[in-house]
């Protein structure tokens, strides 16, 4: 897009004097990007509502995200980048004598989301709009987003995220579409003249939900899509009833448990959480948003509800949205009057469903009594749909009891989200090519043998606009150079940046991006965490949630093992290191956050010890998120994807790692098998356990870790020296726990149930292939170029497309 500079510049001076009173001299950054924003907001706008109007008109099939994250990150940079004006309000700001990065970072991230999930969301919304494809999200605008981790003595501790004390100038609020989601109260059931039953809901708690709208700009195009975020307000704002009765506390007190719904996002990436709460925010949004949704439907269509599969998909992100299900039927029962089984043609027609996990304590269950306390209509429905089913089931499998039982949506006192999700959709999809054979040949069996048809993968991708043009400029201009601009819309063009492996001047500029980023990084890092990092070490990082099975641990257990080495010889020549990380803990998983004060306790020692200068550092990055991220990326050798096989789903940010040159260690779990399909396992550090390996050893139960520490006694050093005082000066007790965790087991599991010790030789082995693959740094770079090269596939244009064409049926606006 064209900017006017001139009028840029007043937009921008304008609104400085009409909001602050302010000349440009004496506004603060905060200010000035709060009118920056303003003015971009303006060619935005209009895009906005030529595309509203272009989706109306065309009356296309438009599909909907429903998740309750969505990890957007800053908006700001990403939307000039997108509107293909970031140089041009580069300059305009310079010749203002105004420091683009600094405006740029007084921009809260918006993280409405813990990780993986909800990143992908974001990427999904940034490649639908991209691709002038009609698809939107929903869900739910939490005051507080993930919680601001805070290093305290080694420790996590969490602030409350304030990204809203700064007022969000790219959230429209629409009070004007509110709808009103009523919980609890009781179901009436009223007989009409003709026999019809009509049910009635009394003594609801009514709350509020108040629509914000966020534009979703398209790269270089003119599709400008819909983020709409839920918020929960009191019906009546005060009871005035309460207030007249002078119960002045109780009527805030009752405003407050509405405004509860939309407060806080919960911090718990792969983790059960049976909260009534919990419950009540996935009602909230999903009830919200289907009334939406319907509503608009029938301001085109009428009462006619045999095209809303035609003209509506919803893709329900993970089991958190999925009371969708009975919500659509209830509105097409109880408000349209449609028969049961018409309603349930257009639902499953209409609903896709998202598996983002394997590992069975996330997969959702309701307490039947906390269901139906909450939603009592709901649970009629969820009833119904039960018996029908196991009915269904019960005639084609006559005495497989255990079958039954197993299957039903409802048993055990509880309803199972996933199988609700699996019966009401009419696909099925996993994540990553491995993930999706588990799913169907173990963890989702049953219902794969019943449903097969259902059943597909949709490999997961990273938006390269965000991860590479806009965090990683020195290679976006290089692949501009060798291969043109075409990449940044179609990542299928990167395949032709190959034929550049063997030029020395290619693989010199790689070297030079790579320095010249590692010390904007290290730059950042002094400024904000006073971190020295050796930008001329090798940058080995893994950065993502804290999680057993992600095994930071095996890491951690790493970086120990070498100190040792370069204790125990003062000639190491080991290639100098520096280990980053960065995670947040759930605020409940008290073992992530002993393994988070583990790093920061290894870190202190190494890093205070003369012996390891210039060869070996380690440092937690604190508060790791989106903006973060897109600097680290840039920066990094080595990207760390060391799960436990068969347990990350795919991952994304491996992903993103790769488009930025960074070399993957790695086990074949998740989207990793097919990154090094993709790049070659030669141009990878592939390691470790395969996922039917771990599966059958998890059976066998012969896996004794003791036994690896007989054999490598290095290891064993190692581990000893979690209880002995090498590290944890304190308390000797301090890491007690991990190490009973992985030698004996504790509450029940297996020792070591994540086979970090079992894994950990051939991790030492690939580790020791990395330092000497880095001493070549020619060869090195090589590596890098090939990786790049290969990332093609893991644009989430290339799954966006999948999801367009195999499960939505949705085409492109047509902006003629
Ligand atoms: C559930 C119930 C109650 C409270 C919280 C939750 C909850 C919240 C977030 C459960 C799970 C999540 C997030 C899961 C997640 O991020 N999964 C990741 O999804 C990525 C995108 O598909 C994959 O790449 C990762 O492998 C997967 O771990």
């Amino acid at each position: 897009m064209k900017i006017d500079k001139v009028k840029f510049k007043e937009g921008v001076l304008g609104r400085l004097k009409r909001h602050y009173g302010k000349q440009l001299e004496e506004a603060s950054p905060q200010e000035i990007y709060s009118c920056v924003s303003d003015t971009v907001m303006e060619p935005i706008l209009d895009n906005w509502l030529d595309t509203r109007k272009a989706t109306f008109d065309q009356g296309n099939k438009q599909a909907f995200y429903l998740s309750a994250e969505f990890l957007m990150g800053r908006a700001l940079s990403n939307n000039l980048v997108n509107l293909t004006a970031e140089d041009d309000i580069k300059d305009v700001l310079a010749e203002l004598g105004v420091d683009y990065n600094l405006v740029e970072d007084r921009e809260s991230d918006a993280g409405l989301g813990n990780g993986g999930l909800g990143r992908l969301a974001a990427c999904f919304l940034d490649s639908l709009a991209t691709m002038d494809l009609p698809g939107h999200g929903y869900g739910i605008r939490y005051r507080y987003g993930m919680f601001q981790q805070k290093i305290v003595d080694g420790y996590q501790i969490e602030k409350p995220e304030t990204w809203l004390n700064e007022r969000d100038p790219w959230g429209i609020r629409r009070a004007d579409q509110s709808v009103v989601v009523k919980f609890g109260g009781q179901v009436i059931i009223h007989q009409d003249a003709e026999g019809k039953e009509h049910y009635i809901r009394v003594n609801s708690e009514d709350i509020k939900a108040i629509p914000y709208d966020t534009p979703i700009v398209g790269y270089d195009t003119k599709t400008v899509n819909t983020l709409r975020l839920w918020e929960a307000e009191s019906v009546s704002g005060f009871d005035l009833q309460l207030f007249n009765d002078m119960q002045y506390q109780r009527a805030v007190e009752k405003a407050n448990s509405a405004e509860d719904i939309s407060r806080v996002l919960y911090p718990n990436d792969n983790g059960p959480q049976g909260k009534a709460l919990r419950l009540r925010q996935q009602y909230f949004f999903v009830s919200a948003s289907l009334q939406d949704l319907v509503g608009n439907y029938k301001k085109k269509y009428g009462d006619d509800f045999s095209k809303f599969p035609d003209k509506v998909a919803l893709q329900l992100n993970d089991t958190h949205p999925v009371v969708a299900i009975p919500e659509l039927m209830r509105i097409l029962i109880d408000w349209q009057k449609l028969p049961w089984d018409v309603a349930w043609s257009i639902v499953t027609r209409t609903c896709g469903y998202t598996n983002h996990t394997i590992l069975s304590e996330a997969l959702e269950k309701w307490p039947i009594g906390l269901f139906q306390q909450q939603l009592p209509r709901l649970t009629m429905i969820v009833e119904e749909i039960n018996r029908r089913f196991v009915e269904e089931l019960r005639l084609k499998y006559p005495n497989d009891y255990g079958k039954h039982r197993h299957m039903a949506i409802l048993s055990d006192g509880v309803v199972k989200m996933a199988w609700l999700a699996i019966h009401g959709s009419h696909s099925v999809n996993g994540v990553a090519a491995l993930h999706t054979e588990i799913l169907k040949n173990q963890e989702l069996k049953d219902w794969y043998e019943l449903y097969p048809e259902k059943f597909n993968n949709k490999t997961n991708g990273v938006t390269q606009r965000r991860f590479l043009l806009k965090a990683n400029h020195g290679l976006s201009q290089l692949l501009n150079e060798k291969i043109g601009k075409g990449w940044a819309k179609d990542l299928s063009q990167v395949t032709k940046f190959k034929a550049f492996a063997d030029d020395p001047a290619v693989i010199q500029r790689l070297i030079d991006i790579k320095k010249a980023n590692k010390v904007a990084l290290a730059t950042y890092l002094k400024a904000t965490q006073d971190i020295t990092l050796n930008v001329d070490s090798l940058f080995d990082v893994q950065v993502k949630r804290l999680h057993e099975y992600k095994r930071q641990m095996l890491n951690i257990l790493h970086v120990m093992y070498l100190y040792n080495k370069i204790k125990d010889d003062p000639t190491y020549q080991g290639v100098p290191r520096t280990f980053l990380f960065g995670a947040k803990a759930a605020s409940g998983y008290r073992r992530a956050k002993n393994i988070i004060k583990l790093i920061n306790t290894v870190a202190k020692v190494i890093n205070n010890d003369p012996r390891t200068k210039g060869k070996l550092a380690v440092y937690f990055l604190e508060n790791y998120r989106v903006s973060l991220a897109e600097k680290i990326f840039p920066a990094s050798d080595v990207s760390e994807q060391i799960s436990t096989a068969g347990k990350e789903a795919s991952g994304t940010g491996n992903m993103k790692f790769m488009m930025n040159g960074a070399l993957t260690v790695g086990t074949l779990d998740g989207a990793n098998v097919e990154i090094a399909e993709e790049a070659g396992e030669q141009n990878c550090f592939i390691f470790g356990l395969k996922a039917d390996q771990v599966a059958r050893l998890t059976q066998s139960q012969a896996y004794n870790p003791q036994a690896i520490l007989e054999e490598h006694p290095e290891i064993k050093k190692a581990m000893n020296q979690l209880i002995d005082g090498t590290y944890n000066v304190e308390s000797f007790d301090l890491f007690k726990e991990l190490y009973d965790s992985l030698m004996y087991g504790v509450e029940g599991n297996a020792p070591d149930q994540y086979f970090v010790l079992k894994d950990m030789p051939e991790y030492i082995a690939a580790q020791a292939k990395i330092d000497e693959a880095y001493r070549d740094q020619k060869k090195w770079h090589r590596m890098a170029l090939l990786n790049i090269a290969a990332s093609a596939k893991f644009s989430s244009d290339r799954t966006i497309g999948e999801y367009a064409k195999e499960i939505w049926n949705i085409k492109p606006i047509s902006w003629k």
